[in-house]
């Protein structure tokens, strides 16, 4: 097994029964983990919801005891979804504009060059948090020098290294966001902030609330997911010489290359959704206000639907992969993901000849009976400049 190698742990549970079921904070969550049950049920939002009361519960692990601003409009259903979806879309949209990519290519190229420089880098913390920060200030247009403040946060904004769920640090991003949004009351620029502050939606104003809601959600839902899908690529691009190489020679396949490898790690595990009647998954009874949770990463290795599930198959043709969810919550930042991830590839393909792993800890998720690696903590390499 090499350092890329992400097993699946969920394939007896998903042959056999189809759900399995987890203890999340003595509540428990029914895992649905075939790729068609898994989208059906996604796609359901009216039996299983993605808003209600609870405040972060549809996040396993539960986030509902460290935040109380609803995450939006990740934690709103239809048919109020739709037009906070309709008003931020666009802006998400923007790393399709080519001075978007240029600016994303100047961060990326920045970071390679560097890392080619030094004897070994720590990817983690020194490439991919910092890759993710300085891209985000494109993604909400800040000025760069935000970033630094970002990155001295470490890879998760509601976790630390010792707890799964840090409200202290929660409350740092809260803070820092309710400033950040007076600032642009006092003097509106070009960025999120300010063009949330001048939207409507159904005729009404944004709150300032709703506003935090949807800067929270950019914060959180994209950056330990970005993070390790970056780290992962690095040090998939180590073990493989031959794709990297492959990579550099056949440019036109890194789009597809970027699906399979968003599908064989998967950065979200899963997602929860609440159960709003007496249901039945899979064909086991699921009791109203019990939770689900959406397994995209069990999904993504079903051999009913991919071949070869446990294999990166660079140029894959088929890959109707759900690593960006899927139906009405499909991932908002799934364009921006692409773009960055598109970009690292061709800059390392350019740039580099090989990458070596000096040193690695891998970052296992504690699903009980199941141990999902999803990334690492620390990932110690060489990169060999062309
Ligand atoms: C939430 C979630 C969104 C949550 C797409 O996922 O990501 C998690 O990492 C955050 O902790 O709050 O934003």
């Amino acid at each position: 097994m090499t350092t890329s190698t992400f097993p699946d742990p969920f394939e007896q549970a998903r042959m056999s029964d189809g759900t399995s079921t987890i203890d999340d904070q003595n509540d428990p969550v029914t895992m649905v983990m075939g790729l068609k049950d898994v989208r059906k049920c996604a796609h359901n939002w009216k039996k299983f919801q993605s808003g209600g009361d609870e405040i972060g519960r549809i996040v396993v692990p539960s986030e509902a005891s460290i935040r109380d601003t609803r995450q939006i409009p990740f934690e709103v259903d239809p048919p109020e979804h739709g037009a906070y979806r309709k008003l931020i879309e666009p802006w998400f949209k923007r790393p399709l504009e080519e001075n978007y990519q240029q600016k994303l290519k100047a961060i990326v190229d920045e970071l390679v060059d560097e890392a080619s420089h030094l004897n070994t880098i720590e990817v983690v913390e020194e490439f991919s948090l910092k890759l993710q920060s300085r891209a985000l200030t494109l993604l909400l247009n800040t000025p760069y020098k935000e970033s630094e403040l970002w990155i001295s946060w470490g890879t998760h904004v509601f976790r630390s290294e010792d707890s799964a769920l840090d409200s202290s640090k929660a409350n740092i991003l809260y803070d820092y966001i309710d400033q950040q949004i007076d600032k642009a009351i006092a003097n509106p620029g070009d960025d999120l902030y300010s063009v949330l502050l001048a939207s409507e939606v159904n005729g009404n104003k944004l709150s300032k609330e709703e506003i935090k809601g949807v800067i929270s959600l950019t914060f959180a839902g994209g950056r330990d997911t970005i993070i390790n899908a970056v780290t992962n690529t690095i040090s998939y691009l180590a073990d493989h010489p031959q794709s990297l190489a492959r990579l550099y020679q056949e440019p036109e396949i890194t789009n597809k290359a970027v699906e399979e490898l968003v599908r064989y790690f998967s950065p979200l595990t899963h997602m929860g959704r609440v159960v709003t009647e007496d249901t039945q998954v899979c064909e086991h009874a699921a009791k109203a206000n019990s939770r689900i949770s959406l397994c995209w990463a069990s999904a993504n290795r079903d051999s009913a639907v991919f071949d070869n599930p446990n294999e990166v198959v660079l140029d894959r043709k088929l890959n109707p992969h759900v690593g960006f969810g899927f139906s009405t919550h499909n991932c908002l930042g799934a364009t921006h993901a692409r773009q960055l991830l598109a970009i690292l590839i061709k800059s390392l393909a350019e740039k580099v000849s090989s990458i070596d792993i000096v040193d690695h800890e891998e970052n296992i998720e504690d699903l009980q009976q199941f141990q999902r690696k999803v990334g690492f903590h620390s990932l110690t390499a060489a990169f060999n400049a062309k």
